[in-house]
């Protein structure tokens, strides 16, 4: 059976593509900090199924161990999709924190660069067809005020994903950058540290992408044919454009 890989599988995205390739006949390892979800994910299916790693993304040190205390049959892994990850805080510069900005940093590009060297050995051993799906976010080219470093984050993603697939040309891996807009997920909780209004506020009067919609996607670019590599893949909800249209005004 085909295992994927899936930081960031306690909540939202993660775990929603958990779900959609555990029902499908894949192998997953679930990873994240909340050990009380992962178990619960893992107790959803049958033994063997789901295998749960605790890894703290700001933590190299647990990334090695997750990967290297993978069971024999959850090795080699077909797809690694590089989810985890936050925002902190939405105050445009200079009202903003410097410790929110390093745990996005430490999380967002650190977390992902040390699992993505970590798995690919294990991707390599997979063979021909074998993806990397990073979490971008159209964050990475839309500005707006307080995107500052999440965004700044979402490009290195950007940037880092089509560089990883120049460097991997002939290794018969693909690598994609999949870049959401608005979703419905725990991240804007996170993002202002438990506010329930703003939350909700975000949401309303609009139809958000939901966990599902994404891991569908992620279904998609891992099922393609080996030949085929989708470099970067942008997806809103229909009600969210790109806008041109904040002008500050002199009177
Ligand atoms: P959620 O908050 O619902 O999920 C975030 C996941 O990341 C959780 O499973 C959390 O696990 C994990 N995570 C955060 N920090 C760490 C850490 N230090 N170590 C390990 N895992 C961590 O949000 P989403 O599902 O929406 O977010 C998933 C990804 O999608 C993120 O990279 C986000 O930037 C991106 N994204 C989100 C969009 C949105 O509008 N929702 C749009 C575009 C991109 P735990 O806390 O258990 O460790
Ligand atoms: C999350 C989307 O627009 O809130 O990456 O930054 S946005």
């Amino acid at each position: 059976m085909p295992v994927i890989f899936i930081t960031g599988a306690t909540s939202g995205f993660g775990a929603a593509t958990a779900r959609l390739f555990a029902r499908n006949g894949w192998k997953v390892v679930a990873t994240g900090r909340r050990e009380e979800r992962l178990a619960a994910l893992r107790a959803e299916f049958a033994e063997g199924v789901v295998h749960t790693a605790q890894v703290d993304l700001m933590d190299r040190q647990s990334i090695v161990a997750a990967v290297a205390g993978l069971p024999a049959d959850f090795r080699p892994i077909h797809c690694l999709f590089n989810n985890g990850g936050l925002a902190l805080g939405t105050r445009p510069i200079p009202d903003v924190d410097l410790d929110d900005w390093n745990t996005m940093i430490d999380t967002n590009i650190k977390g992902l660069i040390h699992t993505t060297m970590e798995v690919l050995p294990l991707l390599r051993a997979a063979g021909r067809g074998a993806s990397i799906v990073n979490m971008g976010s159209v964050a990475q080219r839309w500005a707006y005020p307080g995107g500052n470093v999440y965004g700044g984050t979402k490009a290195f993603v950007h940037q880092f994903s089509h560089n990883l697939r120049t460097d991997l040309a002939g290794a018969d891996i693909r690598v994609t950058t999949l870049e959401p807009g608005l979703a419905k997920s725990e991240f804007t909780l996170v993002r202002t540290h438990g506010d329930e209004a703003a939350n909700e506020a975000l949401y309303e009067g609009v139809e958000p992408l939901l966990p599902e919609d994404i891991a569908d996607i992620v279904w998609f670019l891992a099922t393609r044919p080996a030949h085929v590599n989708i470099a970067s893949l942008e997806v809103t909800p229909v009600m969210q454009v790109a806008g041109a249209s904040r002008v500050v005004r002199k009177n």
